[in-house]
């Protein structure tokens, strides 16, 4: 595996950052998850985009212009002679000393990965997932906006302990409030009726990518598609639930908290969006080669 680090291609071996680095120290920086299908990068001008906004909300400056970027990305999965791939784009403050002021990092760092991502098994896009539950809230948006795909995740993670620690492999998160906000690292939608509803970003959500994409694919499909807050009740008693990510795709939910959703299988409006939303995948993106 070759990694690109900060414009050089090393060996995994000697990709390595340095421990005065403030995305280690502090998890100072912010990052994209793309994957590509088949010779072509999925939505990648979006993913550019997301980066340098999150980049810039925390003024942090990408040493690169978004159009190298977007090159280095294309040319680090062409040296892993990848079709199919998942690719880690990371931009932190850069080396630093000893204190968390960011003034002290001259330099942003950057560095990509192209790679492979296990997805769920592909039995849970068959019969669904379970999750729970997380009694750890999501981050208030006024601390740090869902708007930045920082490199704090450690929100997230205490959620992903609950759900491994009760057998699941997937948990929603709730916003202060206690309306449903996402799962560690997936939007949620919701099915009532003929209605598919997510949750606004204000509660708390990061505007995925793939959300987006659902979105589009639903109201194609004729869908009333509606950002509204939710609870747990109302997932609760939804007709269909599932999650989106990159990583993840579309995945139904068909157990919360032990409580089934709809008659516990998956519906026809996500079995819909999962088959559209792969033929979307396969059909557009940037040409690798
Ligand atoms: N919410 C959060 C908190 C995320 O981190 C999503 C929603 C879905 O967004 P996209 O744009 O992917 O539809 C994410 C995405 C990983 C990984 O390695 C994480 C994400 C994406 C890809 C891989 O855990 N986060």
């Amino acid at each position: 595996m070759i990694i690109n680090l900060n414009g050089k291609f090393v060996p995994k071996e000697k990709a390595v950052v340095s421990v005065f680095d403030h995305g280690l120290l502090y998890g100072d920086g912010v990052f994209e998850g793309i994957r590509s299908y088949n010779g072509r990068v999925f939505k990648l001008d979006e993913h550019l985009e997301r980066l340098y906004t999150s980049a810039k909300a925390i003024t942090l400056r990408i040493p690169v212009s978004k159009e190298k970027m977007k090159a280095e990305i294309l040319l680090t999965i062409r040296k892993n002679k990848l079709k199919d791939s998942y690719v880690r784009c990371v931009v932190t403050r850069g080396p630093g000393d000893l204190g968390l002021n960011p003034t002290k990092c001259p330099k942003a760092f950057y560095f990509i990965i192209a790679s492979s991502i296990t997805l769920y098994p592909e039995k849970f896009y068959k019969v669904g997932l379970p999750v729970i539950t997380a009694s750890t809230r999501r981050n208030v948006p006024e601390a740090v906006s869902p708007m930045v795909k920082s490199l704090n995740y450690l929100n997230n993670i205490l959620a992903k302990l609950e759900a491994n620690n009760g057998g699941v492999l997937e948990a929603i998160m709730l916003n202060r409030e206690g309306y449903v906000a996402e799962c560690t690292a997936d939007n949620i939608f919701i099915v009532k009726k003929n209605e598919l509803i997510t949750p606004p970003t204000y509660i708390g959500a990061l505007e995925g990518i793939t959300r987006a994409a659902v979105m589009e694919l639903a109201r194609d499909m004729g869908l009333k598609v509606s950002e509204k807050p939710f609870t747990m009740v109302d997932m609760y008693v939804a007709d269909e639930c599932f999650l989106t990510g990159t990583a993840a795709e579309v995945v139904p939910i068909i157990d919360i908290d032990t409580r089934k959703i709809g008659n516990g299988k998956p519906g026809p409006v996500t079995k819909k969006l999962i088959a559209e939303y792969r033929a979307m995948t396969r059909a557009e993106g940037t040409e690798i080669y």
